[in-house]
């Protein structure tokens, strides 16, 4: 039903009155966010109920994407939007008198996720629900987001995130859903009268897993998925335990204060994996609470024999933080439900499909045999099994591949290889790009690759473009709207007629005016957060990610240091002036990542104080990168900086969400850039640098020599002199461990190697810039094209050639 505003404004004073206790006047704006989303999920709860009841009639093949992140940000304009309210709710808030963004900015974005994987997550599931197919996410409801970034004298200091301080009006407790999970304890082994064995389990410790479910609303289509977030809590039949626990009693006070760490926080690496035993009491809570839920949904929808599970559900796990599906899937079909370890395996390998997000060596997870084995006997009992069989069916089978079985075996050096269970365990294996793809099964997994092709396939990233573009860039999504009609919004690839305009003065004009506006709101972002005024007519040059050597911010900053000394050198230099906008987080643990965050922030002290400089060069680092201030600085982004060393980043997104809102992308060819590249065409993109070939052949050769680099070009001798001892350096602040990780550890991301061709690329860029006209039509190709890069054509891959479902018909 669709809101009047009349109505919406009745409903609004309502709500404050009911649940605020307060009138319009007095109303804070808390009070009216709350207001509002009590009305928007009220909106949504019939939509929710009947989406729900038309699932559990199907007996068609439904979806569960297992994430360990959902980087989902705010709701409240995404779910306002997608019932259609979004523009009723704008209005009425101004007519009472309120500023609409002070109000939806009172939720605390959700920060359930590091980076792109989680991101990736929270995208699909917008793209699941408005493509109408029949889709579920399941995760961990963390107490603890990612933490809060602080930066304090140039340093980058860690606050916990508490998202959950006040209520969070979008969730639902379903308490009577909860799952208990084992852990520890002995198995036992029982023989069967036909002489099989069973195995029953003792002295376990018991979790409960409680869903909190989130709604995920399709676009204006009455479609309302659930994201399932699961707390672990103690079973409330545990906690009188302690009286008749003889001998346990320290055991079970012990565990009694673990359970609720188990949603605790989300770990904040993104690229590296952490083998602490609570990230593994994390994995498995999440799967088995997800597969125990699975088996109970097929139940209620289809049959009470799981039979035919594989042709009723597919899972889809995002990377391989939940692979102990594989063997979680297969101890319920065999302990619980009777099967034959063969069927289990048939059902379990047709069921599971796994995305791999990296090729980084070091965020490969291995978990010691040892604590498997402690934490989840049975578990551990049956990967070893599977690892037997795989490694006999090799041997006797497929002959030609014996002499790979030390390489693919799934228990290696005494521990679990979580990459290779995936594989072993799945149908379907897919990178997120094509360049990506193309490294897993020439290189990182070739050994699979041979024995298993038919598995590999390709699916590339993408984003909502509801949110990316419609949601937080409203001048350009009804500019393209008055131009191409509004059938983009629900047909992304639409976009693509906007070529046509990449010749029309008036609308490269207004695509100017555009981006001017979403600069000045942005400089007034700046102004406030950091007090530093930037020039608006600069170009706004923009790297915002999570901060990792091989992402190259380093080779960035260089580039301003680079600049700076021009300038200084030749005070009436012609040059565009610039505004380099960085955001990033660095894990906590990652000892360079904030050497470079130090850095950007001493270079940015020098630089934007310098009289001599004036407006012509300012570096911005805005502190606690999330979602919501992604939403804020894309729009105004002019130059999107993707400049990873190639074959280092699987695909990224933001390459794609910068493009959709006019960026240019000055970068390597490296993960989804390629494809960007291939779309927009050169002449419409700065490729610089090495190719991700000639990376590998450095590698496999030792490396390039850095020193050489130092001692042949003064431009970057001067700028690791100046770090080192140098005018960027100073009696308390020196960045020597930056210069000797280039010079004596010679320089691991090529930083030097590639900085020629990127100043190259940058001086392209800026005569490109000079010439306005060109710039807007080159800017207008990129929106054109970034159609290809919507979650929306990524999800019909994975449903098409994945997951074979289609979408569910209206009820
Ligand atoms: C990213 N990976 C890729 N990982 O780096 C990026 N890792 O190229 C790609 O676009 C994106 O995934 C989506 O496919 C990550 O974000 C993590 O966040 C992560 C978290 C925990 C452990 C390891």
């Amino acid at each position: 039903m669709v809101l009047t505003t009349q109505s919406f404004e009745e409903q609004l004073t309502e709500k404050l009155r009911s649940l605020r206790g307060t009138g319009v006047e007095e109303a804070s704006e808390k009070d009216m966010y709350y207001a509002v989303a009590s009305i928007v999920q009220e909106q949504l709860s019939a939509s929710w109920q009947d989406t729900r009841k038309h699932y559990d009639k199907r007996e068609e093949r439904q979806m569960y994407y297992i994430s360990m992140e959902f980087l989902i940000g705010r709701l409240m304009e995404n779910n306002l939007q997608n019932c259609g309210l979004l523009d009723t709710c704008t209005t009425t808030l101004k007519k009472l008198g309120f500023e609409p963004e002070l109000v939806y900015g009172q939720e605390h974005d959700a920060g359930l996720g590091n980076g792109g994987l989680g991101r990736l997550a929270a995208c699909f599931l917008d793209s699941v629900a408005s493509l109408r197919y029949a889709g579920h996410g399941s995760g961990i409801r963390y107490r603890y987001g990612l933490f809060e970034q602080r930066i304090i004298h140039g340093n980058q200091v860690e606050l916990p995130d508490y998202w959950l301080k006040e209520e969070y009006p979008w969730e639902t407790r379903r308490a009577d859903e909860s799952l208990t999970i084992h852990f520890g304890g002995q198995v036992i082994p029982h023989k069967r009268s036909d002489g099989s064995l069973e195995f029953s389990y003792y002295d376990t410790d018991e979790v409960q897993a409680v869903p909190y479910d989130v709604p995920v609303a399709g676009y204006q289509n009455d479609v309302v998925n659930t994201l399932r977030l699961w707390s672990a809590e103690l079973a409330p039949e545990n906690t009188d335990i302690l009286a008749d626990a003889e001998g346990k009693y320290y055991h079970h006070l012990d565990h009694m204060h673990s359970v609720e760490q188990i949603s605790g926080f989300l770990y904040p690496d993104d690229s590296s994996y952490e083998g602490k035993e609570l990230r593994l009491k994390q994995q498995y809570f999440l799967v088995s609470a997800t597969i125990q839920n699975i088996i109970r949904d097929h139940k209620t929808r289809c049959t009470k024999s799981l039979k035919n599970m594989h042709e009723k559900t597919v899972i889809q796990i995002n990377d391989t933080h939940p692979s102990l599906a594989v063997p979680e899937l297969m101890r319920l079909l065999m302990d619980e439900e009777g099967f034959s370890w063969d069927d289990a395996w048939n059902i379990t390998t047709k069921t599971i499909a796994y995305t791999n997000h990296t090729t980084l060596s070091e965020a490969l997870e291995k978990w010691p045999v040892s604590m498997m084995e402690n934490l989840l006997p049975r578990i551990f009992m049956i990967i070893n099994e599977i690892n037997e069989r795989f490694c006999l069916g090799i041997y006797y089978d497929k002959p030609a591949f014996r002499d790979l079985i030390p390489r693919v075996a799934v228990i290696a050096d005494d521990q679990v290889h979580m990459a290779r269970l995936a594989i072993v365990g799945s149908f379907s294996i897919n990178g997120v790009a094509k360049l990506h793809t193309e490294i897993l099964k020439r290189s990182e997994m070739n050994d699979f690759y041979r024995i298993f092709p038919e598995k590999f396939n390709n699916k590339t990233n993408g984003i909502t473009h509801r949110r990316w573009l419609l949601q937080v860039n409203p001048g350009l999504s009804s500019l393209i709207t008055d131009a191409i009609g509004r059938g983009w919004v629900e047909q992304p690839s639409k976009l693509s007629t906007l070529v046509r305009y990449s010749n029309d003065s008036p609308f490269l004009d207004k695509i100017a005016d555009v981006k001017k506006e979403n600069k000045k709101a942005l400089a007034d972002l700046i102004r406030k957060r950091t007090g530093i005024t930037v020039n608006e007519n600069s170009i706004f040059d923009v790297q915002i990610k999570r901060l990792h050597e091989y992402k190259r911010q380093l080779m960035n900053i260089f580039h301003v240091i680079y600049l700076y000394n021009e300038l200084k050198d030749n005070p009436m230099m012609d040059m565009t002036p610039r505004t380099f906008i960085f955001a990033a987080k660095a894990a906590p643990g990652y000892y360079m990542a904030k050497e470079i965050i130090k850095l950007i922030h001493h270079v940015a002290s020098i630089v934007n104080n310098d009289a001599a400089v004036g407006d012509r060069l300012k570096v911005i680092f805005l502190e606690n990168y999330n979602v919501s201030l992604a939403e804020k600085i894309i729009p105004a982004a002019e130059l999107s900086e993707q400049i990873s060393t190639a074959s280092k980043e699987a695909s990224g997104t933001g390459n794609m969400k910068m493009m959709m809102n006019g960026a240019l992308t000055i970068g390597t060819m490296d993960g989804a850039n390629i494809e960007i590249n291939d779309f927009v065409g050169r002449d419409n993109i700065f490729i610089f640098g090495l190719s991700s070939e000639q990376v590998h052949d450095y590698y496999a050769n030792g490396g390039y020599n850095a020193k050489d680099m130092y001692h042949a070009d003064d431009r970057i001798r001067r700028i690791l002199d100046q770090l080192y001892g140098g005018e960027f350096g100073s009696q308390e602040i020196e960045f020597k461990d930056i210069f000797y990780n280039i010079m004596y550890n010679n320089d691991p991301y090529f930083v030097l190697k590639d900085f020629d061709s990127y100043i190259d690329a940058h001086e392209l860029a800026e005569s490109r810039y000079r010439n306005h006209r060109q710039w807007q039509q080159m800017s207008t190709i990129n929106i054109a094209h970034s159609g290809k890069f919507s979650s929306d054509r990524t999800i019909h891959e994975y449903a098409s050639e994945i997951w074979r479902l289609s979408p569910v018909p209206k009820a």
